[in-house]
């Protein structure tokens, strides 16, 4: 190691607990030193020198890009894996149909294998983390042990780590979660290092009784920073079965009407739907005196508080965002929060030192180095078909520094969540915007929504793949148990929120999107705050409430009556095929499907 590097080898910690894990994961591993990270700029500021020594990181033209990195991953650690992500609890059932399991005792000794020396020659980093502000009711603190530099400069952006963590876990009776990390890279004395070291061979654990998250071998995305998809959804989804709340991934967004008046909802959608950018939406210039503040883009944790209201936080600090796609024109909040302080990775590196991806501006720059830090050129692009960024390509940058952040988005206490919406992508049958008729309804709404897929690499493109409450890849335990705990959260409200099903995507029969969306979606928003507010009207269809055309706003935009009709209409037979095709989600969940789900599903039937 780099003898610039101040290193924190005294424990900051007095916890007997911490001490006794970090002492038994050393013997294991066995890394050249440990670093008790504080969170300070200092540090932060010395790993990043390290890590651009090592060419983990490249800075970027200070100029254009303050506080800003590159790094560029090795080319096969890219993405989340779900073949390599299990559940371990002690029985196959509890993990259900939707998650890999494999047998908890086994598994630790596979992997006590793997972890038997995997940290020679580096640093384990003892990291200490928040999910949600210290103190509140809401948060949980899990303290992750890597051997990955890169992880604990992202993870200084989306949690809060460090000291403050540290003292939190010496005061307080309340359990950490332990999560263990590794690249899988030992380095053998004088073995030069790579600037992305990781292993072919990949495992992300989660052990839902015990509490623990093991992962080896990737340093990327949701592999390696444990809070996010680990901790943040498939533990605290467990958490919140167990202990009556809900860990959703959703984002978070404030509704401030043109009297003031404040309504936050939670929203759900799978992939590729434009979640970041409906969280950090700008309304358009004709609805004067509509605002939408951002809390969070990913996760929300929720519960009612004493009085039966649901409150909601973003347990992150930080955006981890698809960049591809993202631009002053789809997403202007976005690009203001990444100009500064933000790690930018597998995107494309421009020669005056900054950064580009596929549909950042109109024109590709004329010469660029690509995700694998290849030169790329438009032409080379159109030649090989290679994007210059990799379509996962990402940005991590600060939620406090987007010019939409909610002036309550730290509240200890969360916010009231009034609505929660359902979205998905679909090209038919889904209008635009409709209100399940209540609670149970809306549940399974959301237990059967889906979306059709985009990439190749998800199979067949234009297929509906179900996603319930886009939780799919990241509900911890089984899905028929989830949607029974969504039913029984009812019981907690004294007014339950109102559900929604929205689609941006719906095509008219030339295949041209029939609903201009981005900034527009402001209508579809100020009729459902309405609706929740008890001042908009609506009408009663066999799915649920819809609006008619004039009980939405269309000033400044020009769209008719005519299109509306299309963009809304409920087709029955159409309809009919689809309330059939929620039978092959049901078939999968048999066992453990609450009766609600089927009651309402012969509800809905009977009403086509
Ligand atoms: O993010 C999107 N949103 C939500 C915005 C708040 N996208 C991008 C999707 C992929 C990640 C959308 N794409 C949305 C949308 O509402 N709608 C569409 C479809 C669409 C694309 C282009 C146009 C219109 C609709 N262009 C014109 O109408 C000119
Ligand atoms: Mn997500």
């Amino acid at each position: 190691m780099n003898s610039q590097l101040q290193i924190r080898t005294e424990p900051l910690s007095r916890n007997p607990h911490l001490l006794r894990w970090v002492e038994k994961i050393t013997r294991l591993t066995q890394p050249a030193a440990i670093h008790w990270v504080d969170g300070s700029q200092e540090e932060f500021d010395a790993l990043c020198d390290e890590m651009v020594t090592h060419g983990t990181l490249t800075r970027l033209n200070q100029q254009l890009w303050p506080g800003c990195f590159y790094a560029r991953s090795d080319p096969s650690d890219v993405q989340r894996l779900e073949d390599r992500t299990f559940i371990c609890s002690y029985s196959r059932e509890a993990a259900g149909p939707n998650n890999n399991w494999a047998e908890p005792y086994e598994m630790r000794r596979h992997l006590r294998r793997l972890y038997d020396g995997c940290m020679r020659g580096r640093t384990m980093y003892v990291l200490p983390f928040s999910m949600g502000p210290l103190r509140s009711p809401f948060s949980h603190i899990g303290v992750q042990l890597t051997d990955s530099p890169y992880v604990v400069a992202s993870l200084r952006t989306m949690a809060r780590i460090g000291l403050d963590v540290f003292r939190e876990i010496d005061r307080n009776e309340k359990r950490v979660v332990p999560c263990l990390h590794s690249v899988g890279a030992p380095l053998a004395p004088g073995q030069k290092d790579v600037p992305w070291p990781c292993n072919a061979e990949k495992y992300i654990l989660h052990f839902p009784e015990s509490r623990e998250i093991w992962s080896y071998g990737s340093a990327y995305g949701g592999n390696a920073l444990l809070e996010k998809k680990c901790l943040g959804l498939r533990i605290a989804s467990v958490l919140g079965r167990d202990h009556g709340w809900l860990a959703e991934h959703m984002l978070i967004l404030g509704v401030e009407d043109p009297h003031g008046e404040k309504t936050y909802v939670a929203a759900a959608f799978p992939s590729a739907c434009g979640k970041t950018n409906f969280a950090m939406m700008i309304p358009p210039q004709a609805l004067a005196g509509w605002k939408v503040t951002t809390v969070g883009d990913d996760i929300a944790w929720m519960r009612a508080d004493e009085t039966g209201q649901l409150r909601g936080i973003n347990p992150e600090t930080g955006f981890f965002g698809v960049a591809p796609g993202t631009s002053a024109a789809t997403n202007p909040n976005a690009m203001a929060t990444m100009t500064r302080n933000t790690i930018f990775t597998n995107v494309a590196l421009t020669p005056e030192g900054g950064v580009w991806w596929e549909g950042m501006t109109p024109e590709p720059p004329p010469e660029c180095l690509d995700w694998r830090g290849e030169r790329w050129t438009p032409q080379i692009g159109l030649q090989t078909g290679r994007p210059a960024a990799h379509p996962n390509s990402r940005f991590t940058a600060p939620v406090s520094q987007c010019p939409s952040v909610d002036p309550q988005w730290e509240a200890p206490g969360g916010v009231p969540i009034s609505a929660i919406i359902f979205g998905g992508r679909r090209a038919s049958v889904m209008p635009l915007v409709y209100q399940a008729f209540n609670w149970t309804a809306g549940v399974y709404v959301g237990a059967t929504m889906g979306s059709e897929t985009t990439a190749a690499a998800a199979g067949e493109v234009g297929r509906v793949r179900r996603d319930p409450m886009a939780m799919r890849p990241f509900c911890g335990y089984h899905m028929g148990d989830y949607f029974r705990h969504w039913i029984q959260m009812q019981r907690r409200f004294s007014v339950s929120p109102k559900i929604f099903h929205v689609n941006w995507f719906r095509k008219d029969a030339q295949g041209q999107f029939l609903w201009p969306g981005f900034s527009e979606n402001m209508r579809v928003l100020k009729w459902i705050v309405e609706r929740v507010q008890g001042r908009s009207l609506a009408l009663e269809t066999p799915i649920g409430w819809m609006p008619r055309y004039d009980d939405m706003s269309w000033e400044g935009l020009d769209f008719s009556r005519g299109r509306f009709e299309e963009l809304q209409s409920v087709d029955r037979a159409a309809w009919r095929r689809e309330v059939l095709a929620h039978e092959e989600l049901f078939i999968d969940l048999h066992d453990r499907l609450p009766p609600e789900m089927i009651y309402e599903r012969e509800l809905l039937i009977c009403r086509l």
